[in-house]
């Protein structure tokens, strides 16, 4: 394709909203052709916020990945939420994700009544649109659009792609004019040790359950590129309680075992190179009110 002029150039921060579950994190990597941002079918996935940068036309399309928005009870769930709202504050376009299969929750309302307050243009996405029929998507489109003025409304699939190039196409001309702001090759401003740390993460929440997930989180130690070519990656899954240990560790070291060999062959892929993964599992009691792992996952620290 030809390049474009300086002058037709736009770039622009697009944040993707919503509950959690509602399939944020997949449609960031469906718009960016790449897995950027971690995706499981629990609540409360993606605990950061994560960049996923896409070229469409003259347009560099910056998407920002969030949290889902929820009720915080715990410190971290407000740091989470909290971040998931600031990112607003810098959007050029907020999208709005809804899951067309549950319709309008409290989490939803909640996120609704707020979403006056934004400047941004709203964009409404309802997700999910393989698992609904058409007569559902259109009341619930004109529900939505009766409580907030959007600036548009897509109907979309982000498993299977049925709807994206639409969205994508819409903001692609509604991000200003201006350069482009990352190289155009770039699909992620993410660290390669945290995107390593969070696909660990996605393992565990893969293969634990009931609270386990909620109660740790994975930091990447060491990072050494050997004469070979591959990589020597350690990495530290704390958790709360010597009882999750056992847990995380499973009979034998079995669960550690098979978290490590997934994480180990999605890094792998990730990042072009072999890897060889090492996994601690430490326990440290009230993990979840310590600054040191807040600035590690990139949030803030709320005071309480
Ligand atoms: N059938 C179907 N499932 C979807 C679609 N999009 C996402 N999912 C599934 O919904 C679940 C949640 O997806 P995520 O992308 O992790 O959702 P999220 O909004 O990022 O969730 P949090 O990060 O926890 O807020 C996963 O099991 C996805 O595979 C879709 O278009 N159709
Ligand atoms: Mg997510």
């Amino acid at each position: 394709m030809a390049k474009p002029a300086e002058a037709d150039k736009r770039a622009g921060f697009i944040a993707l909203i919503g509950a959690p579950n509602v399939g944020k994190s997949t449609l960031l990597n469906a718009l960016v052709g790449a897995k950027i941002s971690i995706v499981t079918p629990k609540v409360q996935t993606t605990r950061t916020l994560i960049r996923g940068i896409a070229m469409q036309g003259a347009a560099q399309l910056i998407f920002v990945d969030t949290p889902g928005i929820f009720a915080p009870r715990r410190r971290l769930d407000r740091a989470m939420v909290g971040s998931a709202w600031a990112s607003t504050a810098d959007a050029d376009l907020v999208v709005l994700a809804i899951d067309a299969k549950k319709g309008v929750k409290d989490d939803d309302e909640a996120i609704l009544a707020l979403l006056g307050d934004v400047r941004a243009p709203k964009v409404l996405v309802l997700n999910k649109i393989d698992l609904v029929d058409k007569p559902v998507l259109l009341t619930l489109a004109r529900r939505l659009n009766e409580k907030i003025p959007f600036a548009a409304t897509f109907m979309v699939s982000a498993s299977t792609g049925d709807g994206v190039a639409s969205l994508k196409a819409f903001l692609a001309v509604h991000v200003p004019l201006g350069p482009w702001l990352y190289p155009e090759d770039q699909i992620s401003d993410a660290p390669l040790r945290q995107l390593a740390a969070e696909i660990t993460r996605e393992k565990l929440y893969l293969r634990l359950h009931q609270e386990l997930p909620y109660q740790s989180t994975v930091e990447t130690e060491v990072w050494k590129e050997l004469k070979d070519g591959a990589v020597r990656i350690e990495q530290t899954i704390y958790v709360e309680r010597e009882s999750q240990r056992k847990i995380v560790l499973g009979k034998g070291g079995q669960a550690i075992k098979a978290i490590g060999a997934a994480a180990r062959a999605d890094i792998a892929k990730a990042i072009e190179q072999p890897v060889h993964l090492f996994l601690h599992v430490k326990v440290r009691e009230g993990w979840g009110d310590d600054p040191e792992r807040y600035r590690e996952m990139g949030l803030e620290f709320p005071k309480e």
